[in-house]
Order: structure tokens, then C-alpha cells, then sequence
């Protein structure tokens, strides 16, 4: 994935007319669309590929089961055409590091999810979340998921780390994040969704949080 706008947007729509069109809408001023589980139950596994058009494609599924469900998982979805895959690290280092030998095989990414960006992730998540980046980091896999709505949290998982993993951040816009301060907090790319999808320009709305990015570089 190219680190071009620092955007990637979370296409959370159901509808895979409208999603191209957004995805047409967006090009060039995101690196990347995130879809997961709304779009794919809604339009099909196939939507993948056709959003590989417009841009790299991160699935969101949060992977978290054994090893080998894990394989065929990641396999299923990198066949689809995805350039990554998010899996879940809770599950321990051998279902991430199946993920992660595949994804080096076929010269794909995968990103580990360590604190997630809602409040009920302080419930359980958090205590795990600087081991998991230390795991993530032990496998070298490709980088982490980490709220955008705690930019002390970034900080904290950057210095666990590093600069060889890369950082992905959701919770910017709906969720009250800021797409700067989780940039200056040390992300590398901010993950966006509703404030880009909902809104009436999509490309105007990808655009602002872009040069809100650029400001602070
Ligand atoms: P929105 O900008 O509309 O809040 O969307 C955020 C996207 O990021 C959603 O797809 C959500 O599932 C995902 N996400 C998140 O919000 N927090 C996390 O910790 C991990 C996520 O994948």
C-alpha cells in the first residue's frame, strides 16, 4: 500500500452499485477502501475484486479462530483479490503467524488488531493491547490496528513497535477521533468511514481530511 493521502476509507455501505460509486468518487484520494463484513454479507465475496479498480483493498474481517480456520479464511479472501487481511491477535501467536506466512507468501499484508476504538474496548481489550503489539511485531506482521479516538494509546503502541510496522487507525470523524492528532500521534494512515460515505461529496469529504493530514506533516 502506497503512502500517498494517509486515507483509507471503511466502505461500510450494503449496496454494490453504490459502493463502486464511491469507490470511483474517492480514487486518488484515499491509499486504500477497507470492506468487512457489511458490504461482503450484503454484495458478495466478488465485491472485493471489483473495488481492486479503484484502490489497494483491506478486508476487514477480523480474523480470530484456530490456525487452519485462519488459513482458509485469509487464503479465501487473498483469492478474492484483498491486499490484506485484519485479523484479530487475541487468539495467540500460532493463529496469527499461519496468517502471517501466508501473506508473505503471496507478497500480501496482514494487519493485527490490538485495542479497538470503541469504549467498550477499556472492558477487556486494553490490558491486551500492548502484548498483542509486541506479538504483531515478534511475526513481523505488516502493522496494527490502533484507535484513532485514543491518540495516547498510538503512541504508546508506536513506541512497543516501532517503525517497522505500520499503523492503522479507525475511529476518525463518527467516532469523535481526529484524523491530525491521530497523525501526529504517530499513525500512519487514519481509517474513515461514515464521514466520507454518508456524506453528499465523497470525494469532497475524502479530500478535506486529506489536506487536515497534510497541515500537520
Ligand atoms: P466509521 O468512521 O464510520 O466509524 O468506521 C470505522 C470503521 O473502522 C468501521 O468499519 C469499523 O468496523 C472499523 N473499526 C473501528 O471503528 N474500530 C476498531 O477498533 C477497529 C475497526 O476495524
Amino acid at each position: 500500500m502506497e503512502k500517498n493521502t494517509r486515507l483509507i476509507l471503511a466502505l461500510d455501505v450494503l449496496d454494490s452499485d453504490e459502493a463502486i460509486r464511491i469507490s470511483e468518487a474517492v480514487t486518488g484520494h484515499v491509499d486504500a477502501i477497507k470492506v468487512g463484513y457489511p458490504l461482503v454479507l450484503a454484495s458478495g465475496l466478488q465485491i472485493i475484486g471489483k473495488l481492486a479498480e479503484y484502490a489497494s483493498i483491506i478486508a476487514d474481517f477480523k480474523v480470530a479462530d484456530i490456525p487452519n480456520t485462519n488459513r482458509l479464511i485469509c487464503e479465501q479472501v487473498f483469492d478474492a483479490g484483498a491486499d490484506a487481511v485484519i485479523v484479530q491477535g487475541f487468539t495467540g501467536h500460532d493463529s496469527l503467524e499461519i496468517c502471517v506466512d501466508l501473506a508473505r507468501e503471496r507478497n500480501k499484508d496482514i494487519f493485527v488488531v490490538t485495542e479497538m476504538s470503541h469504549p467498550g474496548a477499556l472492558d477487556l481489550m486494553q490490558d491486551a493491547g500492548e502484548k498483542i503489539a509486541r506479538m504483531a511485531a515478534d511475526q513481523k506482521a505488516s502493522g496494527v490496528v490502533a484507535p484513532a479516538t485514543r491518540p495516547e494509546r498510538v503512541k504508546e503502541i508506536r513506541k512497543i513497535i516501532g517503525n517497522e510496522l505500520a499503523i492503522i487507525s479507525p475511529g476518525v470523524g463518527a467516532q469523535g477521533g481526529s484524523a491530525a492528532d491521530t497523525i501526529m500521534a504517530g499513525t500512519d494512515w487514519v481509517i474513515v468511514g461514515r464521514k466520507i460515505y454518508q456524506s453528499d461529496d465523497p470525494a469532497k469529504a475524502a479530500k478535506d481530511i486529506v489536506s487536515e493530514i497534510k497541515d500537520v506533516l
